[in-house]
């Protein structure tokens, strides 16, 4: 019989198809591009999915952390989560340090890729060569490969991400084949959820570079836990071009295009409502426009985050919940690779 390479032959049927993604904590708040990007879809998938959502915090180690700060920020991100609209009713919302079987399942992972393979990922590279060999740790290098396992452990059919995602959502297609083939069916093999309008969110002061945590200046980056007041400063300096008229050109015109895609994706209308709306206007009305609807969604946001903040029991039970539901799936999955690769059983 031929192999059915797609098919997952581990953990509980599923009724419902399955999402999976992650977020680090190694900022206390986070930014306008991972809202847009990635949470807001998590938000929105988990009404028809059985969705699986966690902080990463063993990826967040991969840069030097402080141990009090991890900590603060694994909460604020719970927060964040929760704040956005995720349900803990509706998904599994959990720590990833809280399931060993990541760091279990990685090491299966590393043995599998290989080095020229993992060296291609473009996320180390930018990443390395901004800190300098010296301070990259080997832990980033094989940081994909702790995401890997991330996904294969939960046999999740969708990954909903960033663009800059993309590439190890591949390389997790190809390790779940290549399981798959070497051993049995074993794995689902995922496919990245990455909706087209806010795959990349851009820098208010760079627009050719991409929203990020780690920029090297905070004035292009729009934090969800700065006051509205500051948020709405970085909106109206925001680096445009010359011109005057409001035009979608994202080449050309990649600050005008980039305001233009936040305001979309915020207000839910077109680009090309929005350029008919602004006709005869110049940037300023853009931009003012855009900090109020901006101000209007993180207000409440902010008000969500923090009554969750200042309820440190509540988000404990979440989490303690959250990681005894990923655990179910996760400790299973896991008894099947070490089976299939051939480790003794250990005798109970
Ligand atoms: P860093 O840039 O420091 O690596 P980050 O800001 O990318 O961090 P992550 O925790 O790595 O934050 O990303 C969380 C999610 O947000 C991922 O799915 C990622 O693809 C998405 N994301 C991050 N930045 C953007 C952006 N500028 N536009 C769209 N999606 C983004
Ligand atoms: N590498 C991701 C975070 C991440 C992730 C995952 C995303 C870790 N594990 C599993 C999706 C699925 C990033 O956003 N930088």
């Amino acid at each position: 019989m031929a192999p059915m390479v797609n098919a997952a032959v581990t953990g509980p049927a599923k009724d419902r198809p399955r999402v999976l993604s992650g977020i680090q904590p190694t900022s206390g708040s986070f930014h306008l591009g991972n809202y847009l990007g990635a949470v807001r879809q998590w938000v929105d998938l988990q009404e028809q999915n059985d969705a699986f959502y966690m902080v990463v915090d063993l990826h967040a180690i991969t840069v030097e952390q402080d141990p009090a700060t991890l900590r603060e920020n694994t909460r604020i991100s719970v927060a964040q989560l929760l704040g956005a609209g995720l349900d803990p009713e509706r998904c599994t919302l959990f720590v990833q340090s809280h399931v060993p079987e990541h760091a279990q399942l990685g090491w299966v992972m590393n043995c599998m890729t290989g080095f020229g393979e993992a060296a291609r990922m473009t996320q180390f590279k930018d990443k390395s060569s901004k800190q300098g060999s010296d301070r990259t740790s080997v832990g980033l290098f094989t940081y994909p490969i702790l995401q890997i396992a991330d996904i294969l452990l939960y046999q999740a059919d969708a990954v909903p991400v960033g663009e800059d995602q993309r590439q190890h959502v591949e390389l997790t297609r190809d390790l779940a084949e290549r399981f798959n083939t070497r051993y049995a069916p074993t794995f689902t093999v995922p496919k990245p959820y990455i909706l087209k309008e806010t795959a990349k969110i851009f820098d208010l002061q760079d627009p050719t570079s991409k929203m990020s945590k780690s920029a090297s200046s905070p004035k292009g980056l729009v934090s969800l836990l700065d006051e509205p007041k500051v948020s709405a400063k970085k909106f109206k300096s925001a680096v445009t071009d010359t011109d005057t008229v409001v035009s979608y050109d994202e080449e050309n015109k990649a600050g005008v295009s980039n305001l233009l895609r936040i305001h979309s994706a915020l207000s839910g209308q077109s680009i090309e409502q929005l350029v008919a709306h602004f006709e005869g206007k110049m940037y300023g009305a853009l931009k003012t426009e855009l900090a109020e609807l901006f101000a209007e969604w993180v207000t409440p946001f902010q008000e969500r985050t923090k009554s969750y903040l200042d309820d440190p029991a509540e988000l404990d039970r979440v989490l303690g919940l959250g990681a005894e539901k990923a655990r179910e799936v996760a400790s299973e999955t896991l008894a099947t690779v070490y089976d299939r690769i051939g480790f003794l059983a250990p005798k109970r």
